[in-house]
């Protein structure tokens, strides 16, 4: 008799209905990470498009850092992609802007990038806001990892846009900060 029952609940708890009750995604929350994909994409773009920018200036290690940069959001829109997926959501993929072409300065690039990551930041922060007013704290769990990695985000964008800013317009200044940036290397932890 006891076995009967214990089977029956067992049964209850791999069921489908089981999982969607305590694992699918909000209907809101999985448009607002749909959402959140195309950010991270078009963040990827427009980096590429800075690496283009840069690379046409002969400034090879500033393309360098941007082409990491770049991965380093599909690496984002993948976290996100993922975890849809794992709370029983459907990806769908939508159309990506198109990011600008050309820039001043390699500083002007700099701000861009710094200001586009404050966007970014903006936008982690209301999905953090979203998932407390709807009570997903398996949400609020996952997003956290996104809210420390805009803090990096934004003070390596910052860092090199201030450099820029200190070199002005020595050529020695901006042919030393080119070198330095060719040397940057994505930890696993940002390749993922
Ligand atoms: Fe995905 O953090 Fe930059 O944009």
């Amino acid at each position: 008799m006891n076995s009967v029952v214990f089977t029956i609940e067992i049964h209850e708890k791999n069921s489908k209905e089981y999982r969607k009750g305590s694992i699918m995604l909000n209907k809101e929350m999985e448009k607002a990470y749909n959402d959140q994909i195309n950010a991270e994409l078009f963040s990827a773009y427009l980096y590429l498009s800075m690496a283009s920018y840069f690379e046409d200036k002969n400034l090879s290690g500033f393309a360098h850092w941007m082409r990491l940069q770049a991965q380093e959001e599909t690496g984002h829109a993948m976290k996100f992609i993922g975890y849809i997926q794992t709370r029983g959501g459907r990806v769908l993929l939508d159309k990506i802007d198109k990011p600008a072409q050309e820039w001043e300065s390699p500083l002007a690039a700099f701000t861009d990038a710094l200001g586009h990551e404050q966007y970014i930041t903006g936008r982690i922060n209301d999905l953090v806001k979203l998932s407390g007013e709807i009570n997903d704290y398996a949400s609020g769990q996952f997003l956290l990892w996104f809210v420390e990695e805009q803090v990096e985000e934004e003070e390596a964008a910052g860092e090199i846009r201030d450099k820029l800013e200190l070199v002005g317009d020595n050529p020695h200044g901006l042919l030393f900060l080119d070198k330095e940036l060719s040397a940057r290397v994505l930890t696993s932890a940002q390749d993922e």
